[in-house]
């Protein structure tokens, strides 16, 4: 599939440790985000993940068959050989986690993106953007999901970091229905969100408030 910036409006990140290790809850909500909207999904199984490798194969697999249906891209965290098990579009990556081979990643076909919370870590990476398709950036504001979260870059912050790249950017950290409105004047690709969309109990207003709140309309 090839990369496009309209794929980050509505980025659904989600993990089982986000449904309370309940792989029929994270099926079920995948299901409903991407028939009401959602346009791309990550599968995030962190290192503390409950799941063996397989397990996290076999369910990788099941949240691609659902995304896949709805032409909705998926992609892995952190994982490259998980990625190309479950026959994902796309692996997201994290500062430290290990870049694949260039040649691994071409003939994996894989899109690729990145995560940069500051300019350091922009300017660490200024070798690597040649390959990475958006950047992801956060926290935006505060979250409870991710325990080691850093500080969060507010929206100047997330302001500063969109006129230091071309790349499109996509936020995350502690957006919600409630407050992606004061991210509606930054010129970023779309918002990712963990909690907005799993404890939300009315999704398709849900993303559709994140959508036209934030201002990520189809071109
Ligand atoms: N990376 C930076 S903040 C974050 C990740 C994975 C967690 C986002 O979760 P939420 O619930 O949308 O704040
Ligand atoms: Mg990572």
């Amino acid at each position: 599939m090839k990369f496009k910036p309209e794929m980050l409006q509505v980025y659904l990140v989600i993990g089982t440790a986000n449904v309370d290790y309940r792989v029929d809850r994270l099926l079920a909500v995948v299901a409903a985000a991407v028939r009401l909207g959602v346009t791309a999904v990550q599968f995030r199984e962190k290192d503390q993940s409950r799941l063996t490798f397989a397990e996290q194969v076999q369910l990788g697999r099941a949240v691609h068959r659902l995304t896949a249906a709805q032409q909705v891209p998926l992609f892995v965290d952190d994982n490259f050989k998980l990625a190309q098990a479950v026959g994902a579009e796309g692996l997201h990556l994290g500062q430290t986690d290990p870049w694949p081979a260039l040649k691994q990643k071409q003939q994996a076909n894989l899109m690729v993106g990145l995560s940069v919370h500051d300019f350091t870590e922009l300017n660490q990476s200024r070798s690597l953007l040649p390959y990475i398709d958006y950047l992801g950036v956060g926290p935006v504001f505060a979250t409870k999901t991710k325990s080691d979260a850093k500080a969060p870059i507010g929206t100047s912050g997330l302001m500063d970091m969109v006129q230091q790249t071309d790349l499109p950017l996509v936020a995350i950290g502690g957006i919600s229905e409630r407050n992606v409105w004061k991210l509606k004047t930054i010129p970023i690709a779309g918002v990712a969100v963990i909690s907005a969309i799993t404890t939300s109990s009315k999704l398709a207003t849900t993303i559709r408030t994140l959508k036209l709140q934030g201002g990520f309309h189809d071109q």
